[in-house]
């Protein structure tokens, strides 16, 4: 459980700097109301980011972002109806439905993403809940991706306690799953399964020992109170979440989301990432879909308010993810260190380049 910290948005001042000490405002706390969110948000732009800036760095390296890789182990077929996704079986959007992936081509996967600089590896399959014999199979994945020396996340739809059990078991660090939307506005886009039910499974992981991502869209035609209304939710889980997807709805012709969709401000993203940094400051904020429609000036606006992770690789699970050449290219430029640094075959990433040898003289 989180300690619940004192820090409220009235002990902020006039300027929006912590008119209380430092360290209250990096510790994680619940009890969040949706006008405290809306007040952050409507602070004025440079007090937001300098707010959320000086959490960002009491927490994390500010100079450094998080890989992770996305594999679709399961496409297509899906019997639920979120009204923004590519893969549910009850709209017409041109995706094949596939069976399981076979186990080595995702342990190869694997290799190939880690190889090419992705920490964290996310199995995602396109299931209301997994059966107990596709879950064998999803657990003999992780085991061996796990034993790749990655960080390992699944997301398989509703789980039950004993399930969750058994992915812990066979290795798993992480349990995707996310609220999506607010309470308010999730009736409007999914109407097969509850709120209650997600926050339900996000239990039964949690009770197993998982760590949680959790997160949710933007740009499904809701409004800036619902996205608010969605960090409060997820700032106030019994636990914060270890890492939070921000997701920018990434679009698909044929769902019932296309018609009302408006893509987010920039700015409006921007604020969100810097409100989600300082609700929950323990928590990795990840840049999740959506990166193919931002210039490199949003994206790095977004890590300086506190986004620290991304999804590499070409494709997400449908959809498009900028290309790894230019993620690579924009952290380069921006100074911020990665996995991806690492993986470059000269070995000499961002901050090896920039770190002279012991007894080098300086250029
Ligand atoms: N079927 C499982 C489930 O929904 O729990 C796991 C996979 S599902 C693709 C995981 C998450 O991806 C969704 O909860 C949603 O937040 C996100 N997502 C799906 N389609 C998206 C899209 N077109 N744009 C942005 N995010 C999307
Ligand atoms: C999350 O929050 N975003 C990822 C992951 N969790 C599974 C999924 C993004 C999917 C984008 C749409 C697509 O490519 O189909
Ligand atoms: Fe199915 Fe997940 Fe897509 Fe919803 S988001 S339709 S549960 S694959």
């Amino acid at each position: 459980m989180l300690p619940a910290s004192a820090c409220r948005i009235q002990d902020l001042d006039a300027n929006g700097g912590a008119a209380i000490g430092r360290e209250a405002l990096s510790e994680p706390r619940r009890g969040w109301t949706r006008a405290e969110a809306q007040a952050l948000y409507d602070l004025p732009f440079p007090d937001l980011i300098f707010q959320a800036q000086g959490i960002h760095r009491r927490n994390f390296d500010p100079n450094r972002v998080e890989t992770a890789s996305l594999l679709s182990i399961k496409t297509g077929g899906c019997p639920e109806d979120c009204g923004y996704c590519s893969q549910s079986a009850k709209y017409d959007t041109g995706v094949k439905a596939t069976k399981l992936m076979d186990h080595d081509a995702v342990v190869a996967t694997a290799q190939r993403a880690r190889d090419a600089g992705a920490e964290r590896f996310c199995m995602a399959a396109a299931w209301r809940n997994p059966k107990d014999k596709d879950l064998d199979k999803v657990c003999d994945m992780v085991s061996a991706v796990k034993g790749l020396g990655m960080e390992t996340c699944v997301t398989l739809g509703m789980l039950t306690s004993a399930q969750a059990k058994r992915l812990h078991d066979a290795g798993l660090d992480f349990y995707n799953h996310n609220v999506d939307t607010s309470p308010e506005f999730y009736g409007n886009i999914i109407t097969t399964r509850t709120m209650q039910d997600r926050i339900d499974t996000l239990a039964h992981a949690r009770e197993a020992g998982l760590k949680v991502c959790c997160g949710g869209i933007i740009g499904m035609g809701e409004q800036v109170d619902d996205r608010l209304g969605m960090l409060a939710l997820l700032a106030n889980l019994p636990e914060h979440p270890e890492s939070v997807p921000i997701n920018m709805w990434s679009e698909v012709k044929g769902v019932p989301v296309s018609g009302s969709a408006e893509r987010p401000d920039p700015i409006a993203l921007v604020r969100m990432i810097a409100v989600a940094r300082i609700m929950m400051p323990r928590s990795v904020v990840r840049l999740s879909a959506g990166r193919q429609y931002m210039t490199d000036e949003l994206q790095a606006l977004c890590f300086v308010a506190g986004a620290n992770s991304i999804f590499i690789g070409d494709v997400l699970l449908t959809t498009k993810n900028p290309q790894t050449e230019r993620d690579a290219d924009l952290l380069e430029r921006l100074g911020i260190n990665s996995a991806l640094d690492e993986a470059r075959p000269d070995g000499l990433g961002h901050a090896a380049r920039m770190t002279p040898a012991r007894g080098a003289a300086a250029s």
